[in-house]
């Protein structure tokens, strides 16, 4: 199945430009304004606030580079006039999907961002940039820092997140992303789990050895269902003739079956194979994008926007997506409720025509941080309406679950 066939209309990317330039003020700039009460638009971060809190996922999830059970979430608060922004850190325990870590973010970020963003004024997210200088690389320890501040933008000027983005949807269509199980009859027990909960679309983990047949035995399970593969650099191009048999299985896409760096290789296999190539971990700014898209590496992106530096440089990567047609979806990094809620307003955005690894709360948390929890709806998560992201953390389960803070 070529995603050519099943693809966006796109029409949606021309109507979208025509919508961004309406937005778009004479200097380029988003004319958010209009969202604003008062008439001056800055606003003062009074006080920061870090916390690392404890997450039990519900059952461990694991994909080629290893399992996660126990994540260590990262929250960053800024206050400011009495408004509470957050933004999320989706580092891993380990190095094992990037080289950050919730370690490495916590370092960056109170030894050298936090401390610049307190006592600074912003009127949107871009003012915060200088907090970042000097700083290379660690996209998700910036990411968290930028987020918060396109919420604190949003509550500031009274409207949602979404609509500040950009966003035209009410609900976004959303998958589930299955870890690696034991047998394929548990893995059979779970996709028929998660097709009875209303996901339309599923995805799971593979890996040399836990691939062609595991998937076979799925696709025969399961003829219609919209099912993708997600290898996490698993392959090289010397298996180039077992990934080629993946082609029969009609899979929607195969996400970063090649190394992380390796964006040659990938349009190679790319020009070998029928099966969309989906880039993840290889696509961290707008240039990666921009290489991908000029090298034909991929026919999809996964956008992220705790791996990407942040909201604006997803929304960026997004714009350049729909300019060349080029479909998109929200991926997601076990995220809680927090960084859940960022990732359903950029999804909101037009060109994220594909399902995103947006499930509910409850798919992976038994009690997630925020109320209300994330739920599915006929295959759909709703994009929240109220002020910012939305919702609201708790701070009873705040106080419970964290395990180190700093202020600043
Ligand atoms: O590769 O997309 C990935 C989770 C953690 C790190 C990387 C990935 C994932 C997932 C799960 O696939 C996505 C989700 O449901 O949050
Ligand atoms: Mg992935």
């Amino acid at each position: 199945m070529a995603i050519s066939g099943s693809g966006p209309s796109w029409s949606v990317a021309a109507e979208y430009r025509k919508f961004r330039c309406r937005l778009r003020t004479p200097t380029g700039r988003i004319a958010f304004r209009e969202y604003r009460a008062g008439q001056d638009d800055t606003v003062k971060i009074d006080r920061v606030e870090i916390r690392e809190i404890r997450m039990r996922l519900r059952e461990p999830f694991e994909g080629s580079t290893g399992a996660s059970h126990n994540r260590r979430v990262l929250l960053v608060a800024l206050h400011s006039d009495g408004i509470t922004a957050w933004g999320e850190c989706v580092a891993g325990e380990t190095p094992a999907y990037s080289y950050e870590t919730t370690d490495t973010a916590w370092a960056i970020l109170t030894d050298l961002i936090l401390p610049k963003v307190a006592g600074a004024v912003m009127e949107t997210a871009a003012d915060l940039l200088p907090a970042f200088e000097g700083i290379r690389g660690h996209p998700m320890a910036r990411a968290a820092v930028e987020m918060a501040a396109w919420d604190l933008e949003a509550k500031a000027g009274g409207g949602s997140l979404a609509s500040l983005l950009g966003g035209v949807r009410d609900s976004v269509p959303v998958g589930v992303s299955i870890g690696l199980q034991r047998t394929d009859e548990e893995l059979h027990r779970k996709v028929t789990e998660y097709i009875d909960e209303g996901y339309e679309r599923i995805k799971v983990k593979i890996k040399p050895g836990r691939d062609v047949e595991m998937l076979r035995g799925l696709r025969d399970r399961y003829p219609d269902v919209p099912l993708m593969a997600d290898a996490n650099s698993a392959y090289s191009l010397e298996d180039l003739p077992r990934l080629r048999e993946l082609d029969a299985l009609g899979l929607t896409m195969i996400e970063q079956p090649l190394a992380h760096d390796d964006y040659l290789d990938h349009a190679r296999l790319q020009s070998e194979m029928e099966t969309a190539i989906c880039l993840d971990e290889s696509i961290r700014s707008v240039r990666d994008a921009q290489l991908a898209l000029e090298l034909g590496a991929c026919r999809i992106i996964n956008i992220k926007p705790g791996r990407v530096g942040g909201l604006s440089s997803a929304r960026a990567i997004h714009d350049l997506c729909v300019e060349h047609e080029m479909p998109v979806w929200c991926g997601g990094m076990l995220e809680s409720g927090v960084g859940r809620a960022h990732n359903v307003a950029l999804a909101s955005l037009p060109g994220f025509t594909l399902p995103g690894d947006i499930s509910a709360s409850r798919r992976y948390w038994s009690e997630d941080i925020v109320t209300p929890e994330f739920v599915l709806d006929g295959g759909t998560v709703s994009v929240p309406s109220g002020p910012g992201i939305g919702v609201d953390v708790r701070e009873d389960l705040l106080a419970e679950w964290t395990v180190r803070r700093a202020d600043f």
